[in-house]
């Protein structure tokens, strides 16, 4: 039976041409390029959004728009193409993940490093490959399709901006590659989870990341960490340790004393945050700071970004961040 497909397109290089300012989204360029893509086992709609973006610009407000644009067509189609900019599209793949709950359909975002109009663009086989497993019965999660491989959005990060392949998932296995033949990797596909539900983002929610160095910095999150914010996010070294300097440590504790999560996360590409591995990973626990195990950045920015937007208890929140939710994150046995 042939698939009924939604294409939202809200930007990226993909459909960018040359302007005398430099590459620039051209609106009406990318629906009518992508027409050879109807077929008879698949035809599509296409909504392109008023204000196509370069990614980097990317705000909440564009997350509930694509959000809100999903939840109302849901039901009419049977898979969903998000065309995005490279620079923020692991972002919105991690927020599509947490809000889009109880999903039974694939939604797969892509783009490309090269627009469309370049004789050399990779976005003809990004493209192919999205409309392809947006069609697969069984794929009911959001993945990001890239450069010959179908990643989980939420493990999914922008790894190069040089070459073809922009994207990995350092710390989960990829659900597809995509070569004359697609594997498939099925047996790693998630199973559906509840009814349908799309969760709003709340566009006053403010998470604070906060990157570790060398240096005096840590005492200054100290103060960071005092202000008004929803979670903060906690770049630490290697498996979650970090220095015991009493300012930062105080600010963390008292951040969790007022219930705001403080997310303990790596700053190494692969691994994970293992409290007690090191002694130096205790003090960030004691403060009352969570270990973010290896989720990536931009899944914690995203998970605390649902979290905050619903109606839930700070121990709640504190529940379903140290559950493993959309396949985020590895949890020890
Ligand atoms: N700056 C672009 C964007 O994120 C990069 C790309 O799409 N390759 O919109």
């Amino acid at each position: 039976m042939s698939k009924r497909i939604l294409v939202l397109y809200s930007g990226g290089t993909i459909g960018m041409d040359h302007t005398p300012a430099g590459l620039a989204p051209v609106p009406g360029l990318l629906p009518r390029l992508l027409e050879r893509f109807r077929s008879e086992q698949m035809d599509f709609e296409l909504i392109e959004y008023p204000q196509l973006i370069d990614s980097s610009a990317i705000t909440l407000a564009n997350w509930n728009r694509l959000i809100g644009d999903i939840a109302c067509h849901y039901h009419a189609y049977d898979g969903f193409v998000i065309i995005h900019g490279t620079d923020t599209m692991a972002y919105t793949a991690s927020v599509l993940a947490f809000a889009l709950q109880g999903l039974a359909k694939p939604v797969v975002i892509t783009g490309s490093q090269l627009p469309l109009v370049h004789a050399r663009s990779d976005g003809w086989g990004n493209l192919a490959d999205a409309f392809e497993a947006a069609c697969q019965e069984g794929l009911h999660e959001v993945v990001l399709a890239f450069d010959r491989v179908l990643l989980r959005g939420c493990r999914a990060r922008k790894v190069d901006a040089a070459s073809f392949a922009g994207f990995a998932s350092p710390n989960a296995a990829p659900l597809a590659h995509f070569g004359i033949h697609v594997q498939w990797q099925r047996a790693l596909w998630r199973q559906v989870q509840g009814d349908f539900h799309a969760q709003p983002l709340d566009e006053r929610v403010n998470i604070l990341p906060l990157m570790l160095m060398p240096g005096a910095a840590a005492a200054g999150f100290g103060v960071l960490l005092q202000g008004e914010h929803h979670g903060a996010i906690l770049m630490s070294y290697g498996n979650g340790n970090a220095p015991a300097d009493a300012a930062l440590l105080a600010g963390v504790a008292s951040a969790s004393a007022r219930g705001l999560p403080v997310l303990n996360l790596t700053q190494v590409q692969k691994g994970s945050v293992e409290i007690g591995a090191y002694a130096a990973s205790q003090p960030l626990a004691q403060a009352g700071a969570l270990p973010g195990l290896d989720m990536t950045p931009e899944a914690a920015l995203a998970k605390l970004t649902v979290l905050a937007s619903m109606p839930l208890t700070a121990e709640q929140r504190r529940a379903y961040l140290q559950q493993d939710w959309v396949g985020e994150m590895t949890v020890p046995a």
